[in-house]
């Protein structure tokens, strides 16, 4: 996977290049990544980037001319890229987006900086609008990274287990069950016993026991649009029992006194 960044801040990126998994991922040229200096691309000798809105009003926008020619720049390098614009506009990045992205081999991401860029960019050079969430940045380097972040680790072989990305939360879907590691024993809080049964088939059971009810108390929207399988519907129906049986008692006991408190009265 190849990853060019346009940013009028390439240095952002050096640190973030040199971490992790990312880091490790350069090393093992899973990925490569590259970074343009759209300022590199304004033929004034200011090299200005940003200009006054049209129509009057607050802030800059981004230059179109810079922005053209580091754009036409990134395709000579990436040709098969789509050209992804970060914006507040742009469809919500998720997992199943980064899976998405992680099938395609080069990608191109436009940082945008001040209010935005100009619109004729948008209509005649980008590809597609991608958001990170329904709040307004500075610019869009985070979220370059972010989606970064996101796609690497659905590249095979760069989160070390092989399967590893597979059990990720929403990867099927859920969110992940809880993690324990040592001590056994933390500030008098133990570690559930099954995980150290070795029973591997109850521990993958207390697993999904442990996301769907995460699932469940966390982000129940999840488990509406979830393609529910036998075992997490089982489960489920497990536990609707258990609270139809809590419910029953409950107003069982109540029916009574409330049969009291009405005899009382009469
Ligand atoms: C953003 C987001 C975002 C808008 C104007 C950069 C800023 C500035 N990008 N998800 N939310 N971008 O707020 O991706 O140019």
């Amino acid at each position: 996977m190849k990853f060019v960044v346009l940013t009028i801040f390439p240095e952002m990126f050096g640190p973030f290049w040199d971490h992790g998994i990312i880091r490790r991922a350069i090393e093992q040229e899973k990925i490569s990544a590259a970074t343009l200096n759209i300022r590199d691309f304004a033929e004034d000798k200011h090299q200005v980037t940003d200009d006054r809105p049209y129509g009057g009003g607050s802030g800059m926008v981004m230059k179109p001319e810079p922005l053209a020619a580091a754009i036409r720049a990134a395709e000579l390098e990436a040709p098969s890229a789509p050209k992804i614009l970060l914006t507040p506009q742009g469809r919500v990045f998720n997992q199943k987006i980064a899976h998405e992205l992680a099938s395609l081999e080069q990608l191109v991401f436009v940082c945008g900086r001040y209010e935005g860029v100009d619109e004729r960019i948008n209509i005649d050079l980008i590809d597609d609008e991608i958001s990170i969430g329904d709040y307004v940045l500075t610019g869009g380097e985070l979220a370059a990274m972010v989606i970064i972040d996101a796609v690497t680790r659905q590249i095979p072989g760069t989160l070390g287990g092989v399967d590893a990305a597979e059990k990720d939360s929403f990867a099927d879907g859920l969110l992940e069950h809880a993690h324990y590691t040592r001590p056994q024993v933390f500030e008098n809080k133990t570690v559930p016993d099954i995980l150290l049964s070795g029973h591997h088939g109850e521990i993958e059971n207390w697993r999904l026991e442990s996301a769907l009810m995460r699932t469940l108390m966390k982000r129940a929207d999840l488990l509406k649009q979830k393609d529910l399988d036998e075992k997490e519907i089982e489960i489920l129906e497990k536990w609707s029992r258990w609270i139809e049986d809590i419910l029953e008692s409950y107003h069982g006991a109540h029916a009574e006194h409330r049969e009291d408190a009405e005899n009382e009265t009469k």
